[in-house]
């Protein structure tokens, strides 16, 4: 049934035996844990890798400050909105680590940048669902910001030093995140029933598509098993995502509120969450451009491209006005 629904599968990984001695060699530094640097040499295709997942994963968190920021007029209190702004911010500042982490690939970040308002590049698919009330506010902070922080974790151990790096940081940010999501829904199923019953519509919504971010099934995968042998990614999709599950269905009792998926349970036997079976097809249709909000993300991005041009034309004529006058200084 899947085979319908992607070209490929997961492509093959080359052995030791089976690479060139300068191949072979950056092989063997990734296998014993030594970061690979801007400057180091590398094989084409782990630097394509890395600016396709960093540039995918800059253009998420870019994309992902438009459904959050959609309630910060209307958060129900000044300190949630204070809140609420920091966050959507914090999240410009990850996009702007990891557009700078492609950049040491030899990208530059208009280049990275134009591929997103093109639709040629992908950025994460949870970010095309709305935002109809406050509590989904909680819910991505709670979900969202929960799978990310499962999935960045191992991404501070990645072997490319840049990424790693920025990672920590952002992992740091994503946990308080995380935190302020979940007192927002803690708040709303300590409140009135109203308010309960729509912290429980927000989990029914955002709880598929926060599996499905994890990625596709692992048989489904194209990229894991070489990002993995590159130590890019430390662990496949589907682990990141029952780790997810594991770490967050008993706080959805803990909160008090009734499981999304009739097939949540815990199974004593394998020591994890059993779960029911995820739409992959509406995973791909939102991939390919078909979500709930995929033109309105893009839309709102160009709009803010094109509105910034006067910005960029100023800071270009101040920039080349203070080289002039340096050099006029040097003469
Ligand atoms: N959405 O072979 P794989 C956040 C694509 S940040 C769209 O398994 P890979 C913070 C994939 O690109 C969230 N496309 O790929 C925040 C590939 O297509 P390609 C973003 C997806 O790279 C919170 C194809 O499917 N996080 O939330 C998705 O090995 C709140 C086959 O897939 C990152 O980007 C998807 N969900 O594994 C901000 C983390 N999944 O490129 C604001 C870094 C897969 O061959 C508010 N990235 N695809 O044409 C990763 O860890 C990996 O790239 C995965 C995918 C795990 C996402």
């Amino acid at each position: 049934m899947y085979a319908q629904l992607v070209e490929t599968g997961a492509k093959a990984v080359k052995t030791l035996d089976q690479m060139e001695p300068q191949e072979r060699a950056f092989q063997e530094r990734i296998n014993a844990g030594i970061k690979t640097e801007p400057k180091d040499w590398m094989p084409e295709a782990y630097r394509k890798t890395l600016v396709r997942q960093i540039s995918q994963h800059a253009h998420s968190e870019y994309v992902g400050m438009l459904p959050e920021a959609n309630w910060i007029t209307r958060a129900p209190t000044l300190k949630r909105k204070a809140i609420l702004l920091a966050k959507v911010q914090d999240e410009a500042g990850h996009a702007l680590y990891l557009y700078s982490a492609v950049e040491t690939l030899g990208v530059t970040r208009d280049q990275t940048y134009l591929d997103l308002l093109s639709g040629k590049a992908k950025y994460s698919s949870i970010f095309n669902y709305p935002t109809l009330t406050w509590a989904d506010i909680g819910a991505i902070g709670w979900l969202v910001d929960g799978s990310a922080i499962v999935n960045q974790i191992p991404l501070c151990r990645c072997s490319y030093g840049p990424y790693a790096r920025a990672m920590v940081r952002v992992c740091k940010e994503e946990s308080f995140h995380q935190r302020q999501g979940f007192d927002i829904m803690q708040a709303l199923c300590k409140g009135t029933p109203e308010q309960k019953a729509m912290a429980q519509d927000a989990l029914n919504r955002w709880w598929w598509p926060s599996l499905a971010m994890h990625g596709p099934p692992d048989e489904l995968s194209a990229n894991s098993a070489q990002s993995m042998a590159w130590k890019i990614k430390q662990n496949s999709n589907d682990e990141l995502r029952q780790r997810f599950i594991d770490q967050t269905a008993p706080q959805i009792e803990f909160l008090g509120l009734a499981l999304p998926d009739a097939d949540l349970k815990w199974n004593e036997a394998r020591g994890h969450y059993d779960y029911g079976a995820i739409d992959w097809e509406e995973f791909f249709n939102v991939v390919n451009g078909k979500g709930p909000c995929n033109q309105e993300r893009l839309a709102a991005r160009n709009q803010a491209w094109e509105e910034g041009a006067w910005f960029r034309e100023a800071m270009s004529a101040y920039a080349a006005k203070q080289e002039q006058s340096d050099m006029q200084g040097a003469t």
